[in-house]
């Protein structure tokens, strides 16, 4: 089974990975944590080069290097642990893709679903936690944060790309749980677990 983890900077998404990964080991699950960009040598090298700031990269690249990087955890990854039955929990998915690159850099919607399909091989998450807050409290959270090429994009880029994780949500109530990021991390733990049979 695999859980995606969405949401825009600092929505608290490693922090609940790790309560989650914690709590399903306790009940016996065999789990696979991982994030995107990363998780392969190729990946991970991919990742340094999207979050470098002093490199100018093209929408449509970087477009193209996120699904590389998924492409390839995805084959050596992913799909051989959800052959073996493992639970994966994996911080961004594909939404990612549609949210940043798509409604944040405007990027054409039906290329990403079509790249997104081919990068991931039609994986798709069972159930995906979308973590909300607003895009002034994700600037808080990472005030002391150094950075990175993706960071700096800016507040009207951020707005978009929330509006955009508001459209996914709507538009896939099944998979994509919406759940308040601005809640203690105990409770949003807590309102996680209520969604899984574990
Ligand atoms: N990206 C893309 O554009 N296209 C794609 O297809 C993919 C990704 C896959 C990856 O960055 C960047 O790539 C990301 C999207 C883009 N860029 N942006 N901008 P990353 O992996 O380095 O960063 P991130 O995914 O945005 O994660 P993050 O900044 O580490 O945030 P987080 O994991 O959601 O939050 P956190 O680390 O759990 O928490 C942040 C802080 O808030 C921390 O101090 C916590 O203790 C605190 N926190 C967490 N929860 C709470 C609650 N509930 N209350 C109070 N404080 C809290």
């Amino acid at each position: 089974m695999l859980i995606s983890f969405e949401g825009i900077d600092g929505a608290g998404k490693s922090t609940q990975i790790d309560l989650l990964e914690v709590y399903a080991k306790n009940m016996g699950k065999d789990v696979l944590k991982i994030r995107e960009p990363g998780g392969t040598d190729l990946a991970e090298k991919i990742r340094t080069i999207l979050l470098d700031k002093s490199i100018d990269i093209s929408p449509q690249s970087e477009l193209f290097l996120f699904e590389s990087a998924r492409g390839d955890l995805v084959d050596k990854i992913i799909k051989p642990a959800l052959e073996k039955g493992k639970l994966v929990l994996c911080d961004r998915f594909t939404d990612s893709t549609m949210a940043y690159q798509g409604f944040g850099r405007g990027l054409c919607k039906n290329t990403i679903e079509k790249t997104n399909s081919m990068a991931s091989s039609n994986i798709l998450p069972t159930i995906t936690f979308y973590l909300r807050i607003d895009t002034g409290k994700s600037v808080k959270r990472n005030s002391k944060k150094n950075l990175d090429r993706m960071e700096m994009a800016g507040n009207e880029f951020f707005e978009r790309v929330s509006l955009g994780f508001d459209k996914i949500a709507e538009q896939n109530k099944e998979r994509v749980k919406v759940i308040d990021g601005e809640k203690s991390i105990s409770q949003i733990h807590k309102e996680i677990l209520q969604y899984l049979n574990f």
